[in-house]
């Protein structure tokens, strides 16, 4: 997918979903649930397989992806997204240097960059990424290690950020309104979705709210 297309899809507002695995359903099943409630946006996050399955499973996503007309990002792997035609990479801030991942991924791909405070929000509207993440917003077991940098976070994001952006960590179908009155327009959303009884029917939930909020503005 084109790279402004994507980013104004974010800037706009919709559910960016992730795929990982260490949930009930295989990683495959949460991918196909969340391409058949429309989810646009689907990023592959592994932090422990072998680069042989990464590859595996990031070019049947990217296969699954391009049919329903989705976009695929990687997390942490500039070399994977490369080499499965990914339309970007999302790095943390101790990942390799957005200097390193664009010359890998080139300049017509997305490169997001997670951010955890007003400080580092800001000093990413300075660097060659295209989003930036924005959280956890709330606690979340999904990332035990980092505290919760809260809600005003995202209003800050929604305020100060020019790059669109991203909200993040502990965003539950329940708490989503609440996120969505500070600013944000795109929310991305982990257990809350993989967790569901029906991934696609929480999916479609979520993009509900987001709708509703999208047509308030
Ligand atoms: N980055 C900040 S919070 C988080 C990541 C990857 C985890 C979000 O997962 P969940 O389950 O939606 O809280
Ligand atoms: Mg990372």
């Amino acid at each position: 997918m084109n790279k402004t297309k994507i980013t104004e899809q974010i800037k706009q507002g919709c559910l960016y979903g992730i795929v990982s695995s260490g949930y009930s359903q295989s990683l495959q099943a949460c991918a196909h649930a969340l391409l058949d409630a429309g989810v646009p946006i689907i990023q592959y996050r592994e932090k422990n397989k072998s680069e042989s399955l990464c590859l595996e499973e990031a070019l049947f996503l990217r296969e699954i992806t391009n049919k329903a007309n989705a976009a695929l990002f990687i997390n942490d792997y500039p070399l994977l997204a490369k080499q499965v035609g990914a339309d970007g990479v999302h790095l943390g801030q101790d990942d390799t240097t957005i200097a390193k991942a664009r010359a890998i991924v080139g300049e017509d791909k997305v490169i997001g960059l997670s951010t955890h405070s007003p400080q580092q929000a800001d000093l990413a509207q300075e660097q060659q990424v295209e989003y930036i993440g924005v959280g956890p917003v709330f606690p979340t077991k999904t990332k035990p290690d980092r505290k919760a940098a809260g809600l005003d976070f995202v209003a800050y994001a929604a305020k100060n950020s020019r790059l669109p952006f991203v909200a993040i960590g502990g965003i539950t179908l329940a708490n989503l309104p609440t996120v969505l009155n500070q600013g944000a327009k795109t929310v991305c959303v982990i257990s809350n979705l993989l967790e569901a009884d029906s991934i696609a029917k929480q999916a479609r939930q979520i993009q509900k709210i987001i709708q509703s909020q999208r047509d308030k503005s």
